[in-house]
């Protein structure tokens, strides 16, 4: 390829990315994550939306519906989350047994936006909190090659409150502190990445919505996933399927 084609590819590659990235502005003052959006800074944030349906069918507005707001500080990022959800539901009270067939706000973090594999890793997280704010994610397999569902309660802050106007609103506000690959659980006192300017970020936030099923009835995404073999759940496996997160002031 020539220099000229060559310029224009990286031109249309910078062009195409641009749109998809999400933009989180620096918080000017300490949020405090107690359930209550009463911080000046999150009107600084704009709203984003949690449309995309990945697994269910016939999904509606007083069913489940979500947007959301994200910052950030040099130390952790930060969520609002407003969910509309009819019912509240956790049939399993072991944060670890079928979590994502409970009520759970599900945020996906790849640190350096490398992409790829991070199912039985930790390349990218898939944080699930559960409605008693407990975070687990899929860790390393067993040495007879089982799951691994590990507590990850360390690496972020959560509490959620019900909406004083609206109660089958919840406000949610979590407090993520982000790990590179480095991680793993054996590590002793592992420390967080500080967070800077211009900072790129693999990220998706979704929902598991039960209502009294078996099994959840839906779950609901930020980002529009491509289909592979029919299927949209690609998050818990993949980062390519996350947005790209710019850190800006
Ligand atoms: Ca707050
Ligand atoms: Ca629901
Ligand atoms: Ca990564
Ligand atoms: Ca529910």
């Amino acid at each position: 390829m020539n220099n000229y084609l060559k310029l224009i590819a990286t031109l249309m590659v910078s062009a195409s990315m641009n749109t998809s990235a999400l933009e989180a502005k620096k918080t000017p003052q300490a949020i405090q994550i107690d359930g209550l959006a009463n911080e000046a800074s999150w009107q600084l944030a704009s709203w984003q939306q949690i449309d995309n349906v990945i697994l269910g069918e016939n999904l509606t507005k007083d069913d489940f519906s979500a947007q959301y707001k994200i910052m950030w500080d040099e130390q952790q990022l930060y969520l609002l989350v407003e969910i509309t959800d009819d019912v509240l539901f956790d049939q399993h009270a072991d944060p670890r047994y079928l979590y994502w067939d409970d009520d759970a706000l599900e945020i996906f973090i790849d640190e350096d936006a490398s992409g790829g594999n991070h199912q039985f890793n930790f390349n990218a997280f898939a944080y699930h909190i559960a409605l008693d704010n407990q975070a687990v994610d899929i860790g390393e397999k067993n040495a007879d090659g089982s799951n691994n569902f590990v507590l990850l309660n360390d690496h972020l802050t959560s509490k959620w409150q019900r909406s004083e106007v609206s109660p089958n609103k919840v406000i949610w506000e979590v407090a993520l502190r982000l790990y590179d690959d480095s991680f793993t659980m054996e590590q002793n006192n592992p420390q967080p990445v500080k967070l800077f300017v211009g900072k790129k970020v693999g990220f998706m936030l979704a929902y598991c919505d039960n209502d009294g099923s078996k099994e959840r009835e839906h779950f609901i995404g930020s980002t529009d996933i491509k289909a592979v073999n029919g299927s949209k759940n690609l998050g818990y496996i993949t980062a390519d399927v996350f947005q790209k997160l710019l850190l800006v002031n």
